[in-house]
């Protein structure tokens, strides 16, 4: 059984192989009849099985896989930390009308500034925040350490 299941796969293959090259002597000929022939005794004899809900008793049950398109959920606030130079995570994705905190945990004073905002300089321990109420995607900056960046995308 399994032999002839072989077979039949690797027939299937070369039929494709050989319309494709459109070979048509009479070696061929013969080669795709055997094959026909050999699909013909597998398919009939091949145990392809297929299981009945009876079969699946005691056994853990199959679910559907889930559908390929899923929906995100944006945050509709968000914190984002500055700290050791860096802003943490320097990307943010948020929704529409979403409020982002920034809150600055360095021993060293830092701005969270874009061409719409500006906190000023932040000592440690103070807080920022921006709605952002217009889709697109905003880069910002520290002012006193310009390498410092990150950005908000709305969504
Ligand atoms: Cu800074």
């Amino acid at each position: 059984m399994e032999n002839l299941y072989k077979i039949r796969v690797i027939s299937v293959i070369d039929i494709k192989v050989i319309s494709v090259t459109g070979g048509f002597d009479l070696k061929n000929i013969w080669i795709i009849v055997s094959l026909i022939l050999l699909l013909l005794i597998s398919g009939c004899t091949a145990p392809l099985k297929a299981v009945t809900s009876g079969d699946t008793e005691g056994l853990p049950v199959k679910t559907a896989p889930p559908p390929e398109e899923t929906t995100v959920i944006l945050p509709t606030t968000f914190t984002v930390e500055i700290d050791n130079f860096k802003f943490i995570p320097p990307q943010v994705d948020i929704a529409k009308g979403g409020t982002v905190t920034w809150t600055q945990k360095d021993s060293y004073n830092h701005t969270v500034k874009s061409a719409g905002f500006d906190s000023g300089e932040l000592s440690q321990g103070q807080t920022f925040q921006h709605r952002f109420d217009e889709i697109g995607v905003y880069d910002y900056w520290c002012n006193l350490h310009p390498t410092m960046k990150g950005k908000i995308i709305v969504k």
